[in-house]
């Protein structure tokens, strides 16, 4: 140490200038800290061990108390100022590096390739706009209703009495709400009670179809799907016969496999018509002159039918003296793998673009 022993060591180890210098100086080294690593490095030279800081901080133990006191509180209002500029920079590099990462990680999903469209709807819904542009062009409406049924609707109503192998709860998903009437509800296994409804509403004559989802408790494999489609036809009018049935089928078989193809009816029976009958269409396959897929018949099933059931036309507040009626229905799912040549309905819900992409 240089000069009196006493004196000097009571003289402030810094002037206003030199605190001022060394704080310009620290705050430069932090501001231009560019990053995180930086910033803690600028930290080091400006308030570490050998800065320039600490080595003042460390003469303060020669001051006399008075000296010592207002020295130190110099000091230690430095080194709040820079900590607060230390905490201040690691907030905006944070922040920072945040929206850089956001950045990087950034998915475009909206890519186009050149000269591709983006997509296109489903194979299914394809299918089921078809079918409803051939019933609209017949005259027909398009109704939808709830997924949600309850028992009358599903069951009661089309004449599916409380013993029939349908209602098992093998095939039925009963859903657990509680509805205001106590009624039991269900996931609809058919599209039949959107007919109930329409049935209901009284407003006759009635054409109409009803497209839409379905459930039923089955293990998906080449030929179920526990939720499939449907789309189901009613027409109910003065004088309905079996043979308007026969002329409706044949007309949308034509219109959506080509007027090549025949259809027939076969004895078949449903609950809620009578009579009832299956149709089918000639084998696409083989022409009609037998192969595996029709099963050497010529012949392939596409769905039910049948005169509605004077029990439905009762149960609906329908006066079956004055009103007939028939009704048909099939899968829209199963008619589509026939139309395409498609080996397995599970196909349509594994989302593989590979496949979606060929419709
Ligand atoms: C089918 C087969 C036969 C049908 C009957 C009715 C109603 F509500 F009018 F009674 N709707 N749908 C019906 C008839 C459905 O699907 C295979």
């Amino acid at each position: 140490m240089s000069g009196g022993a006493v004196a000097s060591s009571d003289e402030l180890p810094f002037t206003p200038a030199e605190l001022a210098e060394i704080e310009a100086e620290a705050r430069a080294g932090l501001e231009a800290a560019a990053g995180l690593g930086a910033l803690a490095e600028a930290e080091r030279q400006a308030l570490g061990k050998r800065s320039r800081f600490s080595l003042l901080y460390q003469q303060l133990g020669r001051l006399s108390p008075e000296r010592r006191k207002e020295a130190g509180q110099r000091l230690h209002q430095l080194r709040r100022r820079l900590e607060d500029l230390v905490e201040e920079r690691r907030h905006l590099l944070l922040e920072a590096e945040r929206l850089a990462r956001l950045e990087a990680d950034r998915l475009d999903l909206t890519e186009v390739l050149p000269g591709e469209l983006a997509g296109h709807l489903h194979l299914v819904t394809l299918v089921t706009e078809r079918l409803e542009d051939v019933f609209v062009g017949m005259g027909y409406e398009i109704a939808e209703g709830p997924e949600l049924e309850t028992d009358w609707y599903n069951f009661q109503a089309l004449n599916i009495g409380v013993d029939h192998p349908a209602r098992a709860s093998t095939d039925t998903f009963f859903v657990d709400v509680e509805g205001e009437d106590g009624a039991d509800y269900l996931l609809r296994t058919h599209t039949s009670p959107v007919q109930v409804h329409l049935l209901e509403r009284g407003r006759l004559p009635i054409y109409a179809v009803a497209p839409g989802l379905v459930y039923r408790r089955d293990t998906a494999d080449a030929t179920h799907l526990p939720g499939f489609h449907q789309i189901e036809g009613l027409a109910v009018d003065h004088c309905i016969t079996m043979g308007d049935l026969a002329g409706t089928i044949e007309s949308f078989v034509h219109a959506l496999f080509g007027s090549e193809v025949s259809t027939r009816l076969r004895p078949g029976y449903f609950p809620f018509t009578e009579p009832s009958a299956e149709f089918e269409i000639s084998c696409q396959i083989c022409g009609g002159e037998g192969c595996r897929t029709c099963s050497m018949t010529g012949w392939i099933e596409l769905g039910g039918c049948g005169m509605v059931h004077p029990n439905v036309l009762l149960a609906t507040g329908v006066d079956p003296e004055e009103w007939s009626g028939f009704a048909f229905g099939f899968g829209v799912d199963r008619l589509a793998t026939m139309r395409h040549g498609i080996a397995d309905l599970r196909s349509f819900v594994e989302n593989d673009i590979r496949f979606l992409s060929q419709f």
